[in-house]
């Protein structure tokens, strides 16, 4: 969509919408759709409980902790103490990669097993503290693993187990085992923000600091909020090496539990989905004084800018010089393959209703396809992933917020050590590099664009009827239901089955999956035979053939 053109006023949209609600929902619902004015600073409702009935697409706590978080990690065993079910149902359904490490095919890797205490109903009405531990042990005597997770599911939140103190048992009794507890009972919080705020806490508690080894590199860094979903840290990774720069550890991404246990010998964090783990970030600089700076690897100029942010803050001439040459050697063939992809692309429209950071970060692909976001919000995002981290200050603790532990975390006697000064922190900050910092995605939407938070079926099939967008992003939950009124959609949590898209090759991949999406003609071909009103009406017709 072209510099002048602007979008179509959405307020008789949301009207129609609200309209349909009873009142008091209306009310709710009003305070989470905002129609953005860019000079305005507008609160987007977020972080609070779904209105039962409207068919969300949030996951629950215990997804945001055992899943995002400590999911891809591979040297873990992560045993849930729960109903068989809750572990069927995250059973290598989130496509976050690994590789064999440095100890090759045959290194530790529990990514693909399921273990769980499968509880009984005898479990829920005597307890299952005894048939976690008989769990542990068994792990422990098949597996030898580094380190057991406890992830604690509904039930046994509500029948009282302590999944801690039996950790704390079996850890002193196996002894070269780190065994630790979550409780992220899947209802603990208002959606998987809770858990992912749970697995930051326990991580921090019983892992990060462990191992003091000093890294050998030179310019050593920690990716924070990156998952290696379709192969994205790996295309990261590639790029951080041909430029120097050393990874301790990705929170959690292709990760082990000796990079978790090293992570504070970083000199930098970098924060990429600051929803899952900024308070990783805020934990690491009071404690160690490791400070943070939000990046984004999606998108080719998000790439160049977030490599451009670690040069200025290292300071160091060569650093900078071979990270222009790494920009210069990659970036002109993700500028060319854009350009050509544009002829497909450009003026179409984009809507995106995707979990707590990607709503925003894809929108970078989509503007250097030429392409508008019409629409966007998260599933589960925090008003500061809406508004800027200013907002923070003003955001109220309400019930189920306070329900989620906040560590008190104070500067290591021995191990704080302030990685750069307060004056070169301004500095830099004022250079606009987002030190301790984000914006949110608001302000990089267009006036008029429509932002809903925790969108609706019936809000979606509305905003669809709207707008006709040329693409829908968003998961599996709303994919059927969107391509069924001929709108393409795109998995953003998944990649359907493609990927990378971070990175400079990333965004190549990503350029092409979205012109191909919208080269095709099929979306529009979608009328049942029947209503075809003549022969050349488009529909797709079949026959019963004997
Ligand atoms: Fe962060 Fe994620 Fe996201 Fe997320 Fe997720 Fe995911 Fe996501 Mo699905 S950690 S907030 S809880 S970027 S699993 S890798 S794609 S909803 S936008």
């Amino acid at each position: 969509m072209s510099e002048e053109m602007k979008l179509p006023d959405p307020s008789t949209l949301k009207d129609e919408i609200l309209a349909k609600y009873p009142p008091k929902i209306a009310r709710k619902r009003a305070k989470s759709m905002v129609i953005n004015d860019t000079k305005l600073d507008q609160e987007v409702q977020s972080n609070v409980r779904t209105i039962p009935g409207i068919i969300t697409q949030r996951g629950c706590t215990y997804a945001g902790c055992k899943g995002v978080v400590l999911g891809p990690t591979r040297d873990i065993i992560n045993l849930v103490h729960g109903p068989i079910g809750c572990s069927f149902y995250a059973w290598l359904t989130r496509r976050n990669q690994t590789d064999p490490g440095p100890e090759g095919p045959d290194g530790e890797n529990f990514i693909n097993y399921c273990f769980s205490t499968d509880m009984q109903d005898e479990n829920i009405v005597f307890g299952g503290e005894k048939k976690l531990k008989q769990a542990i042990q068994e792990a422990y005597d098949i597996f030898k693993p580094k380190a057991i997770g406890v992830f604690s599911t509904c039930p046994v939140g509500l029948i009282g187990d302590d999944v801690h103190a039996v950790s704390r048992e079996m850890k002193e009794k196996l002894g070269d085992c780190n065994v630790f507890g979550f409780s992220c009972e899947g209802y603990k919080g208002v959606s998987q923000s809770a858990g992912h705020h749970i697995a930051n806490n326990q991580l921090f508690r019983h892992v990060v600091g462990n191992d003091d080894t000093k890294p050998e590199g030179k310019f050593n860094i920690n990716l924070l909020g990156e998952y290696n979903i379709g192969g994205d840290g790996f295309e990261i990774d590639r790029i951080f090496k041909a430029c120097g720069i050393d990874v301790i550890c990705t929170f959690s991404g292709n990760s082990t539990m000796g990079a978790f246990e090293k992570s504070h010998t970083a000199d930098l964090n970098l924060v990429m989905c600051h929803r899952s783990i900024n308070y990783m970030a805020e934990m690491m600089e009071t404690k160690f004084g490791i400070p943070w700076m939000k990046v984004n690897f999606i998108g080719g100029d998000s790439t160049a800018k977030a490599l451009r942010k670690i040069g200025e803050y290292f300071e160091d001439e060569a650093l900078q010089a071979k990270i222009e040459e790494v920009i210069a050697e990659e970036l002109p063939k993700v500028e060319a393959r854009a350009a050509e992809a544009r002829k497909r692309t450009e003026g179409k429209m984009a809507m995106l209703f995707v979990g707590g950071s990607r709503a925003h970060h894809y929108q970078e692909l989509f503007k250097e396809l030429g392409m508008e976001t019409v629409s966007a919000g998260y599933e589960f995002g925090h008003r500061d992933d809406y508004e800027g981290r200013k907002v923070l200050p003003t955001i109220k603790v309400d019930a189920d917020s306070r329900n989620i532990e906040e560590l008190k975390i104070e500067a290591d006697p021995e191990r704080f050590n302030p990685r750069a000064s307060e004056i070169k922190l301004e500095t830099l900050q004022e250079k606009g590099l987002e030190v301790s910092d984000y914006k949110g995605m608001k302000s990089d939407m267009s006036d008029n664009s429509l932002i809903v938070d925790d969108i609706t079926h019936w809000e979606t099939e509305k905003l669809i009827e709207f707008y006709k967008p040329d693409i829908f992003c968003a998961g599996i939950k709303e994919k059927y239901v969107v391509q069924k009124s001929g709108i393409p959609l795109k998995q953003l949590h998944s990649y359907d089955y493609g990927g990378p898209y971070a990175g400079f090759e990333g965004a190549v991949n990503f350029y092409t999956d979205i012109e191909t999406m919208l080269s095709t003609t099929i979306w529009k071909k979608l009328k049942a035979p029947w209503l075809a009103t003549s022969a050349t009406d488009p529909c797709i017709c079949a026959e019963y053939v004997a």
